[in-house]
C-alpha cells in the first residue's frame, strides 16, 4: 500500500508555510518541543475527570502532565485557577457561558462589526443563539472603544455577563471602566485574551486578571503554542448563582467552571494537546519569549509606520499589540479582492470587516495583519518595511500577473533565507 495522500498533502501544507509570509494575525508556528507532545502517544488516553479524580484507570501520567500544564499557566498569568482542557477559545468561552448564564439571559459584548468575537454574542454562534446579546462598539472617529456608550449601554441593557476582548481591535483595554461598568449592574467580567494573551502574560500591556472575574484565551496566537483554549481566574471566588455542594456548602466558581468544561460542554480532554500546551507555557515563561514578544510588538509598530508612510488607513492610526487592522476604501479594493491577490504573492492574510462597514463580511473594506508567525521565522524591523513594499505594490495592481509573481519571487526568497521546521 503506498503513502496514504493525507501525508503528500500534509508536507503541500508545509511547503506552503515555509515559503510565504504569514500575515494571519490568530496564526503562529510551534516549536519542535510543542509539535512533538502534541503529536503524542497521549493521543490515546481517555482520561475524562481532572487530575486524581477521573472516570477511566492508567490516568496517574496524564493527571501529572495535565497538574503541570496548570501549575505554568498559573505562574505564567498570575492566576489562582486554570481550566487546561477546553479544546479551543470556542469551547472555553462556552464553559463560561454555561457557568453564568442561563438560555436566554442578555451578555454585552464587542460588536463583531467592530473587532469582536463570533463567541462573544454574534447571531450565527451558540452565543447569540442560545443567550440574548447586547453590544458595544468603537467610535467612528478614532476606531477606539467608546467606553461612554459601552458603560451606558451597560446600565440601560443590564447584561448579566460583559465580555472584554475581540479579534480585530489593535489597542490595548481600560479594564478599570469595564470593572465599574460591571459593577454598577452586579454584572460578571469576562475577558477574552486570546489575541494578546503573550503580550499580557509578559506585562506589555495592562493586566486583566485583577479586574475581571474570569480570563479565557486560546494558546496558539501570540502565546506560539498549539491549538487550544484555557480558562483562568485571577483569584476563585464564590460564585453568585447559589449552586451548593452535596454538602450544602456554596460552590466556589472554580468548581462550576470546572464542571462546565467537563462534564458541561466537553467529553475527555485531549491529554496530548494538554502537554503541548504544558510545552508552550514553560516556553513563555523564559526570556526567550520575552525577547520574542517584545519583537512581535516592535514588528507590528513598524509594519504599521511603514503602512501608513506608504498611504495606507489603519484603523484607531496604529497599534498596541501584535495585530492591525487596515481600511482600504482609499486604495479602491476591497479586503476579498485583497486577500486574493496577496495570496497569489504568498502573502496570507485574511479579509476582515471594519467599523461601519459598507460591505458584507464575504466581501469586507478591510484586511488584518498580526506579527506574530512573521516574528518568530526571525524577521525584524528593516523586514517590515519590505512586507510594506510587497503590500502596496500588490494592492496597486491586484490584476497584474506580472507584479504579482514578481513579488511571489521576492517573498520566496526572504523566506527561504528564514528556515522553519527542523523537523
Ligand atoms: N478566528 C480567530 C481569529 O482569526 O481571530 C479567532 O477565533
Amino acid at each position: 500500500m503506498g503513502q496514504d495522500i493525507i501525508f503528500d498533502l500534509i508536507e503541500k501544507e508545509k511547503q506552503r508555510q515555509i515559503k510565504g509570509i504569514e500575515l494571519i494575525a490568530s496564526e503562529n508556528f510551534v516549536s519542535e518541543e510543542v509539535m512533538k507532545a502534541a503529536g503524542s502517544v497521549l493521543t490515546n488516553k481517555y482520561a475524562e475527570g481532572y487530575p486524581g479524580r477521573r472516570y477511566y484507570g492508567g490516568c496517574e501520567v496524564v493527571d501529572e502532565i495535565e497538574q503541570i500544564a496548570i501549575d505554568r499557566a498559573k505562574e505564567l498569568f498570575g492566576a489562582e485557577f486554570v481550566n487546561v482542557q477546553p479544546h479551543s477559545g470556542a469551547q472555553a468561552n462556552a464553559a463560561v457561558f454555561l457557568a453564568c448564564l442561563n438560555p436566554g439571559d442578555k451578555v454585552m459584548g464587542l460588536d463583531l462589526a467592530h473587532g469582536g468575537h463570533l463567541t462573544h454574542g454574534s447571531s450565527v454562534n451558540f452565543s447569540g443563539i442560545t443567550y440574548s446579546p447586547v453590544f458595544y462598539r468603537v467610535n467612528k472617529e478614532d476606531g477606539r472603544i467608546n467606553y461612554e456608550e459601552m458603560a451606558e449601554t451597560a446600565r440601560k441593557e443590564k447584561p448579566k455577563m460583559i465580555i472584554v476582548g475581540a479579534s480585530a481591535y489593535s489597542r490595548d483595554y481600560d479594564y478599570k471602566k469595564f470593572r465599574e461598568a460591571a459593577d454598577e449592574i452586579g454584572a460578571i467580567l469576562m475577558a477574552d485574551i486570546s489575541h494578546p494573551s503573550g503580550l499580557i502574560a509578559k506585562g506589555i500591556l495592562n493586566d486583566p486578571m485583577s479586574y475581571c472575574d474570569i480570563v479565557t484565551t486560546t494558546t496558539h496566537k501570540t502565546l506560539r503554542g498549539t491549538r487550544g483554549g484555557m480558562i483562568m481566574l485571577g483569584q476563585d471566588f464564590e460564585n453568585p448563582f447559589g449552586q451548593k455542594t452535596p454538602k450544602g456548602e456554596l460552590k466556589m466558581m472554580s468548581q462550576i467552571l470546572d464542571s462546565a468544561v467537563f462534564p458541561g460542554t466537553q467529553g475527555g480532554p485531549l491529554e496530548h494537546i494538554i502537554s503541548a500546551k504544558a510545552v508552550t507555557f514553560k516556553e513563555a515563561l523564559s526570556d526567550e519569549y520575552l525577547t520574542y514578544i517584545v519583537q512581535v510588538l516592535k514588528n507590528a509598530q513598524a509594519l504599521s509606520k511603514a503602512l501608513i508612510e506608504r498611504g495606507f488607513e489603519i484603523i484607531s492610526g496604529g497599534t498596541d499589540n501584535h495585530l492591525m487592522l487596515i481600511d482600504l476604501h482609499n486604495k479602491n479594493i476591497t479586503g476579498k479582492a485583497a486577500e486574493k491577490a496577496l495570496g497569489k504573492a504568498d502573502i496570507t492574510c485574511n479579509k476582515n470587516m471594519i467599523p461601519y462597514d459598507d460591505k458584507s463580511p464575504f466581501i469586507t473594506s478591510g484586511i488584518r495583519f498580526g506579527t506574530a508567525a512573521v516574528t518568530t521565522r526571525g524577521l525584524k524591523e528593516e523586514d517590515m518595511i519590505k512586507i510594506a513594499d510587497f503590500v502596496n505594490e500588490v494592492v496597486a495592481d491586484p490584476e497584474n500577473e506580472a507584479v504579482l509573481a514578481k513579488i511571489k519571487t521576492e517573498v520566496n526568497s526572504l523566506m527561504n533565507s528564514r528556515p522553519l521546521f527542523q523537523w
